[in-house]
C-alpha cells in the first residue's frame, strides 16, 4: 500500500524520537488502513476541475466530472455520478452534435476487482450503430450489470466508440461496454436514475445494483479491493479512476510489528 503521509525529521530529534515518530507513522498509517477495511461508509471519490485540459479536454462547461461516490451495503451496491455532462442537453441520452458531426454518448460505469476490469453498469441503451463503431447484434441495457470476460473485446474506446474524429479526445480509453460474442455477460437488472445534482453538478447519476443480481460482484465489492473507471462521454472528455485501498496482509504484520516496536522504544526512551 502506499501513503500521501509525510513527516520531516527535526534536525535536532533525537535518534529515540526519531524512532519514535517513524513507528508512530506506521502505527497511524495502518491504522487508517483498518479503518478503511471497517468501510461502510460511502467511499467518494473527487476528480478536479481545472477548467479544462488535463481534467477535461474540450469543453469544461459541458464534459466535466466532479465525483463519483460509491457505496457497498448490505442492499447491494450503489453508485452516485456528478457530472454536468451534455451539450446543454436536459437529459444524459444521446444526442447529435451539428459540431461535430457526431452522436454523442455518456460512458457506462466499470469496476474492477483485484486489479482487474471486471464488471460494467451501462447508464443507457446502445445498441449496434448507434454507438459510433458498435457492432450490429449488440445490446446493452441501462441499468444492468455486466460481467466482462474479455476486456479488449468486450469493451469500447474512444477512438472505436467515436471513430473517425479527429479532434481533441483521449482515444484510449475504455468508455462503453460492447455485448457480442459472449464477451460480456448480462448479470441482470439494477437501476439507473437522474436527477439534478444541484450546485456546480448538472446531473446526478445514480446506479443501483442489488445484492441479489450476482453475488460474486457483491461478494467482491463488500472484500474491499475495487475501483472504479468512468468516462464523461464517448470520447473521453473527462475521466475519473480511483481505487479503494485495503491493506495487504504484509501491512497488517507490519501493524504488529509497528506495535512491538512502539512498546520497544518506549521502554528504551524511558
Ligand atoms: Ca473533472
Ligand atoms: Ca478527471
Amino acid at each position: 500500500m502506499t501513503s500521501n503521509l509525510s513527516l520531516g525529521t527535526p534536525a535536532n530529534a533525537s535518534l529515540g524520537q526519531v524512532n519514535t515518530m517513524k513507528l508512530s507513522l506506521s502505527l497511524t498509517t495502518a491504522l487508517l488502513s483498518l479503518a478503511a477495511i471497517a468501510g461502510a461508509a460511502p467511499v467518494t471519490f473527487d476528480d478536479p476541475f481545472n477548467a479544462g485540459s488535463p481534467d477535461v479536454i474540450g469543453l469544461a462547461s459541458s464534459f466535466d466530472v466532479q465525483k463519483v461516490v460509491v457505496d457497498v451495503g448490505a442492499s447491494g451496491v450503489t453508485a452516485d455520478i456528478y457530472t454536468n455532462y451534455g451539450l446543454g442537453n436536459t437529459s444524459i441520452a444521446p444526442y447529435f452534435d451539428p459540431t461535430l458531426g457526431k452522436t454523442v454518448h455518456i460512458g457506462d460505469l466499470f469496476f474492477s476487482l483485484g486489479g482487474t476490469l471486471s464488471y460494467g453498469i451501462a447508464l443507457y441503451d446502445h445498441v449496434g450503430a448507434q454507438d459510433n463503431g458498435g457492432q450490429s447484434g449488440s445490446t446493452v441495457l441501462a441499468g444492468h450489470l455486466y460481467r466482462i470476460n474479455d476486456v479488449a473485446n468486450g469493451t469500447l474506446t474512444a477512438s472505436e466508440a467515436f471513430n473517425g474524429f479527429s479532434g481533441n479526445y483521449r482515444p484510449d480509453e475504455i468508455v462503453l461496454l460492447l455485448n457480442s460474442n459472449g464477451y460480456i455477460t448480462d448479470l441482470g437488472a439494477g437501476s439507473v436514475n437522474v436527477a439534478g445534482g444541484g450546485t456546480g453538478p448538472e446531473f446526478k447519476i445514480s446506479v443501483s445494483i442489488p445484492q441479489s443480481v450476482s453475488s460474486a460482484f457483491y461478494s467482491g465489492m463488500a472484500g474491499g479491493d475495487w475501483g472504479i473507471h468512468y468516462s464523461s462521454a464517448n470520447c473521453g472528455n473527462d475521466i475519473i479512476d480511483g481505487n479503494n485501498q485495503v491493506p495487504e496482509p504484509a501491512t497488517l504484520v507490519l501493524l504488529g510489528s509497528a506495535l512491538l516496536g512502539l512498546g520497544l522504544v518506549r521502554r528504551r526512551v524511558l
